[in-house]
């Protein structure tokens, strides 16, 4: 990184991102409240995680009637054509939220951010970038996104293969055709399972390699009818309140009781049909099954009995059964056609569990002694999720801290909002917040409201510094952890626990207490005044101060 010749641009508030969450922050902060916001975005246009998933299938896992803003002009005026919208209308909606908003203006694009540090002198934080320029303020909001960073793994001989390697996560802007070509995808998390079905269709042969057997249930995707479209419009208000007193901010299918209560016959049957029609709603069939071991096993075996009716081929239904982890305790993915797929005569799976892979080769991967042929690789790895976005950032707090070193032994936060050494500094959808157990869409509403609501108390206060204090932070991370303890879900690998990214340490990344708890958490916090939070004047702004009480 280099120092910027130029003098800085000067702005109340500094925001990385301008995904969705970057976009809210520039209408709420700049139109409603009047603050001069200056977003700085990597990529040439806006759109986030929207932006830059553009493979094969790609779509989103919430209805999107509600992984949408809740700006009630805008969610008036748009129609979402699917329950479950694929990423070029999804995208389209930000771009015509963006144009609504005039955002693109407030924006820096192709902009990286390399190092940001706080002046503890002036408390303003300086934000250095890959271009000749410099930006100073206030505040810095992270907006970076929780799956923003591509998680590539670097396979001995990697660069000596001939043919393309696209990763599902920078997908290339004009699509890739791989008609006619040997294609190869590793990785069978949620991009895996909704890339597989329509690169099977391209291509002339798919060859899936598989770590781990992941669940995944039909998403049971469907156009929207004007009607439904209709009745969800009279209804906005109320359906997102509701949703925000919710686990996962969004509304859905209700448990029917707990494993022990429930008759298993009646059980069975109310999978089966949550598996037609509800998709993501077969996990919360039964209310324990993510405490439970035996609830757990009993939605598990359903869908493994499920895996055994729709493939065919004993021997590959046997591989595509999920045994390493609890269902639910890595993020279900919704798919289309995954499981009928390897019904296909030009698609094969290729376990790399007991015999990983061993390297690239110039002409495709060689496992267990065995080269196998490609003209194309996909790379469906996933990403470096929650802290790899900030942590590829010099992020310099209080005292010269690095947040590398601060979060060395795991992601450490306050509420998910904060981090103690690191004043002025706000994180959207952050560590340590149920986030991305949550229709990632309310977490972000909520954060940007509660943060504009947290700056503007501070300008009435008159404060120019605020930090997390270590007690309050100690205090939430420990509330985190135990709440995880009480579940299944450190049982699995996931990268809700930073393991699918090698010496990532190992803590639990999401506050399991349900969105509802956790919104009345933050609240109460506002509604007391913000302890946790220490306040202060800047040295130099407590000297004018000063000057001015003597003078007086
Ligand atoms: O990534 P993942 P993803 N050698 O980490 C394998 C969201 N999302 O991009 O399980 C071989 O889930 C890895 O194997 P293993 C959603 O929240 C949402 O699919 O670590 N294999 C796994 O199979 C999701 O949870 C949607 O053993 C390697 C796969 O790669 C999150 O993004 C769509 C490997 C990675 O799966 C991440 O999903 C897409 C290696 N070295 C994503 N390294 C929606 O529907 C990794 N793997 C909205």
């Amino acid at each position: 990184m280099s120092k910027s010749t130029t003098e800085p641009s000067r702005h109340d508030v500094v925001i990385i991102g301008a995904g969705f969450s970057g976009m809210l922050l520039i209408h709420r902060l700049r139109d409603e409240l009047g603050y001069d916001v200056k977003v700085l975005e990597r990529g040439e246009d806006v759109g986030g995680t929207w932006f830059w998933n553009r493979y094969p299938g790609a779509r989103c896992d919430f209805e999107s009637e509600f992984y949408s803003y809740s700006d009630e002009e805008i969610q008036q005026e748009w129609d979402w054509s699917e329950r479950y919208a694929a990423q070029p209308e999804i995208l389209d909606y930000i771009n015509f939220v963006a144009d609504r908003w005039d955002v693109r203006r407030s924006i820096e694009f192709d902009t990286t951010v390399t190092s940001a540090a706080f002046d503890e002198e002036r408390d303003v934080w300086i934000v250095e970038t890959d271009r000749d320029a410099t930006f100073e303020a206030r505040y810095l909001i992270a907006a970076t996104g929780n799956l923003s960073v591509p998680s590539e793994p670097s396979f001995p001989g990697m660069e000596t293969f001939t043919g393309p390697i696209h990763h599902t996560g920078r997908w290339p802007k004009g699509g890739v055709d791989f008609s006619g070509q040997r294609v190869a995808v590793i990785g069978t998390g949620s991009s895996g399972i909704q890339s597989i079905p329509l690169i099977a269709e391209q291509a002339a042969e798919l060859t899936v390699f598989q770590r781990t057997a992941t669940f995944t249930v039909p998403a049971a995707n469907r156009p929207l009818t004007e009607r439904e479209r209709q009745v969800t419009k009279q209804n906005y208000p109320v359906l997102r309140e509701a949703a925000t007193h919710t686990r996962a901010g969004i509304l859905g299918e209700q448990p029917i009781g707990s494993f022990a209560d429930v008759d298993p016959v009646l059980a069975r049957g109310e999978l089966e049909r949550r598996w037609r029609t509800t998709g993501l709603g077969v996990a919360a069939t039964l209310n324990d099954t993510l405490v439970s071991e035996v609830a757990n096993e009993f939605v598990s075996q359903f869908v493994r009995d499920k895996i055994n009716q729709i493939v065919k081929d004993p021997a590959t239904a046997k591989l595509l059964e999920p045994h390493d982890y609890p269902i639910g305790t890595k993020r279900l993915a919704l798919d289309t056609g995954y499981y009928e797929t390897f019904n296909r005569s030009n698609v094969s799976l290729v376990s790399i569990r007991e015999t990983p892979i061993e390297r690239f080769s110039r002409h495709g991967i060689v496992v267990d002694g065995h080269e196998h042929e490609f003209d194309a690789i996909v790379l469906a790895t996933g990403f470096d999720a929650v802290t790899g976005a900030l942590e590829r950032i010099d992020i310099t707090g209080r005292g010269g801290q690095s947040l590398t070193d601060a979060w060395s032994e795991g992601a450490r936060s306050y509420l998910g909002l904060a981090v103690h050494g690191f004043p002025n500094l706000f994180t959207v959808t952050g560590p340590g917040s149920p986030a991305v157990l949550t229709n990632v869409l309310a977490s972000i509403e909520h954060h940007v409201e509660w943060i504009s609501d947290y700056l503007e108390h501070l300008r009435r206060e008159g404060v120019s510094r605020t930090e997390a204090t270590a007690e309050a932070q100690a205090d939430w991370v420990a509330r985190v952890a135990e709440l995880a303890s009480h579940t299944l879900y450190p049982k699995a690998a996931s990268w809700y626990m930073g393991v699918n990214v090698p010496g990532k340490p190992r803590v639990f990344l999401a506050y399991l207490g349900g969105f509802g708890h956790y919104r009345t958490a933050c609240s109460e916090v506002a509604a007391s005044g913000y302890p946790g939070f220490a306040h202060a004047h800047s040295v130099r702004e407590s000297a004018a101060r000063e000057t001015e009480r003597v003078n007086a």
